[in-house]
């Protein structure tokens, strides 16, 4: 079993889900073009891990680099962006690609992407080596985001969560579900979850979207996810945590009413976006109990934060919505 990033509990802190100390562990010129390097996605790959970055260029252009790492927290990015080759499609139009998300089924590992395509929707590739890189038909219609594959199939098909949007900055966003024989045509689509009535949970009523793969546990499918707030000086993403139905993932058994994670630290307070905590990856070890999750601090950087599975599992039934 692969050795995932970890940090015990600090003394004193009672919390669900702590902060690695040396927080942030990618920093915003980690290459020589970048402007900002977050919300980005890592795997354990060979004796190490790999990962998919997020990098923003001084033009503010989004893309998406390869990285290598020994121990999943000091990260070598290459500085240039992924070029993609023709997967399953010829049509592999992009005018940009942020958010990255990546998981390995079977004999590969596959990558989902906010894709512009006429605004955005889901972009699907796949690697055997994050080497060469193989898009594939964009998943849905503009718009969506916050494509997010389940690590297997459910029930003989390839499974998706993602979050119809708009063009924009978008006011709403609900959790789908949708199913696929072939990794190219989505249907069989389900809502899952919804924003949180504001009386009920605040810190979510805005709206909510996946976040890392999700998590097989014995109480079913851990997904970790972000919720917004609309607040007079903009949006506050925070993170939660929801249990769905093992065979039928629409189903939600339990769902944070509290965050696990909110912008605190002056990291994800301050920066390009300030007060976004925007989970996109969780390393785990089931033997050993422990999470090890990966999120953009404030559109800026990257960070980690830890947890121990059974006390997520045990707060989520505890305080659920
Ligand atoms: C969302 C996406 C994310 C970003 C977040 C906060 O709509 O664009 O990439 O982290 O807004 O700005």
């Amino acid at each position: 079993m692969k050795k995932i990033p970890w940090q015990n509990r600090p003394k004193g802190v009672k919390d669900v889900i702590w902060r690695y100390s040396a927080n942030p562990i990618i920093g915003r010129y980690a290459i020589p073009t970048s402007n900002s390097i977050f919300n980005s996605a890592v795997v354990p790959f060979e004796n190490g891990f790999a990962g998919i970055f997020r990098c923003d260029n001084k033009a503010v252009q989004m893309n998406i680099h390869a990285g290598f790492s020994e121990d999943g927290v000091q990260w070598d990015i290459n500085p240039e962006p992924i070029q993609m080759q023709a997967g399953n499609t010829q049509m592999i139009d992009s005018d940009y690609k942020y958010d990255p998300r990546v998981v390995f089924i079977r004999d590969r590992y596959w990558i989902t992407w906010c894709n512009g395509y006429h605004g955005p929707t889901i972009g699907i590739a796949y690697t055997f080596d994050f080497k060469e890189f193989f898009q594939c038909e964009n998943a849905f219609l503009p718009f969506n985001r916050n494509g997010v594959l389940f690590p297997e199939k459910i029930n003989g098909k390839y499974a998706m969560l993602s979050r119809p949007s708009d063009n924009g900055h978008t006011p709403f966003g609900d959790i789908y579900l949708s199913y696929s024989p072939d990794m190219k045509y989505w249907g069989e689509h389900r809502c899952v979850m919804k924003a949180a009535p504001f009386n009920d949970s605040a810190w979510q009523c805005t709206k909510i979207g996946a976040g890392p793969v999700p998590i097989l546990t014995d109480e079913g499918w851990l997904v970790f996810y972000h919720g917004v707030i609309k607040t007079c000086n903009g949006f506050r993403y925070s993170m939660g945590c929801a249990i769905l139905e093992e065979n039928e993932p629409d189903k939600v058994k339990f769902r944070t009413q509290p965050y696990l994670l909110a912008p605190s630290e002056i990291y994800e307070q301050v920066g390009d976006v300030p007060n976004v905590i925007f989970p996109c990856a969780a390393l785990h070890s089931l033997e050993d109990d422990r999470l090890a999750l990966y999120y953009g601090a404030a559109d800026t950087v990257t960070a980690l934060a830890f947890g121990h599975i059974s006390e997520v599992i045990a707060f989520t039934k505890q305080n659920s919505l």
